[in-house]
């Protein structure tokens, strides 16, 4: 007799995003000449670059001819990807090797994957709020207990608030699993050098993993502000790394991502090593490797024109970010976030909450945002705006706000 996973039930009813199109979908039902402004979901609008659309007709072209052609790569990925990716982190000063690069279709996947190779006993801490990946795919692999009082039982949230500029505290008892993002998705925090190294004294302390999603890396202009884990001392030893070309390529839809885990990581029951063998055996279990033409895009990005041109398209969705903070602000409204990263974290006026402000903004401004308490609990009471659009839009969609929110 076949029976489920029933970790599945605990699950809350829709996965965020999903809730949020459903809710705009019955919104314009309702409303059909209402032109709705989206600022909700983390996902890029603007054509690929010219170096980056040559390298994926490279790829397609390869496979026309017999003498080019590919069928199945490695698992792990194409070897001039890797070794790119660990020149990447040379250049932060890094030591990387390419054998440590797994490429992926994403860090969706790779964030909800990584904890397969780990004990289900394991006691996981997310920064709160969080994107919701690392929670839900924890909570079918069993390692919390049921929801309650808005929260589930067994998992350690981190409270990202105010007063702590959205950079947690280290957990106070022994946790072995421990998500950190950073550019952060919802608040827009990052993590300083000292802000990582308090984590990473904290897991080699205890033999914790830090699982480190590093997908909005590209984003940060601060030169002191770390775009790596890996930047900071002691890190290959306790943890691994998640990144993504998503965001600064505008692979959304493409689907190329990495994830770094490095030979000298341990934990508690694991030589250095194991890990990362680990991983290799769950990949090539798993995974039957990215996609040879989006590879070759890939590797057009990590080109210097591609670098180049990736950071104009950067600077443009940091500009819309700029145009989102000002406009709020103006309004008199308290904002945080927008600065090194791409999202704009807002505290929701007169106490409303994260849902109730999403159904006022798109009844008033006709704008789709992202409540935060979606992401978890300290999320309540906050309202996340994603600068991911057209100029256009997003300017249409600040001037909505400051003509039509009734404050
Ligand atoms: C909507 C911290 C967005 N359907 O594209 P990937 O898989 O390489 O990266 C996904 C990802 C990984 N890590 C972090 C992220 O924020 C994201 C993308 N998040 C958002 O609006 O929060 C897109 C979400 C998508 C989803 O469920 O991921």
């Amino acid at each position: 007799m076949a029976t489920l996973n029933l970790n599945y039930d605990k699950l809350q009813a829709g996965y965020l995003f999903p809730e949020i199109a459903k809710r705009t979908r019955a919104f314009q039902a309702e409303h059909p000449d209402a032109k709705i402004m989206r600022l909700g979901i983390g996902d890029t609008t603007e054509p690929l670059t010219s170096s980056v659309i040559a390298g994926l007709h490279r790829g397609v072209d390869k496979l026309a001819d017999v003498q080019t052609y590919t069928g199945y790569g490695a698992e792990q990925g194409n070897t001039e990807l890797r070794q790119a990716l660990a020149d990447r982190y040379r250049g932060l000063g890094v030591s990387i090797e390419p054998d440590e690069v797994f490429v992926s279709d994403g860090a969706k996947p790779d964030s909800a994957n990584i904890q397969s190779i780990f004990g289900v006993d394991n006691i996981v801490a997310v920064q709160d709020p969080a994107y919701p990946v690392y929670v839900d795919s924890n909570v079918i692999a069993g390692r919390t207990g049921q929801w309650k009082d808005g929260r589930f039982q067994g998992l350690v949230y981190m409270p990202c608030t105010a007063d702590n500029g959205f950079i947690p505290a280290v957990p106070e008892g022994k946790v072995d699993l421990i998500y950190l993002c950073s550019p952060n998705n919802p608040t827009g925090a990052v993590a300083t050098r000292e802000q990582l190294k308090t984590f990473v004294d904290y897991a080699r302390n205890v033999k914790a993993v830090i699982i480190f999603d590093s997908a909005y890396a590209a984003f940060i202009s601060d030169p002191e502000l770390p775009r790596s884990i890996f930047e900071i001392e002691g890190a290959t030893e306790c943890a691994l790394e998640i990144s993504s070309f998503s965001k600064e390529a505008g692979f959304t839809g493409v689907r190329l991502g990495w994830s770094v885990v490095p030979k000298a990581l341990i934990c508690e029951n694991a030589e250095a090593g194991k890990v990362h063998r680990l991983w290799n055996r769950r990949q090539t279990t798993m995974f039957n490797g990215a996609s040879n033409i989006v590879q070759e895009g890939g590797l057009a990005v990590m080109s210097e024109a591609g670098q180049r041109e990736c950071a104009e398209m950067v600077a443009y969705y940091m500009k819309n970010a700029r145009t989102i903070k000002d406009g709020l602000e103006t309004l008199g409204l308290t904002v945080y976030g927008g600065v090194n990263a791409p999202y704009v974290w807002m505290q929701t006026p007169n106490g409303t909450s994260s849902w109730e402000f999403f159904d006022k903004l798109l009844n008033e401004a006709h704008v789709v945002g992202t409540p935060g308490s979606g992401f978890g609990p300290s999320g309540e009471g906050f309202f996340r705006l994603s600068a991911f659009g057209h100029a256009e839009d997003i300017e249409a969609a600040v001037s909505s706000i400051r003509e039509n929110l009734a404050l």
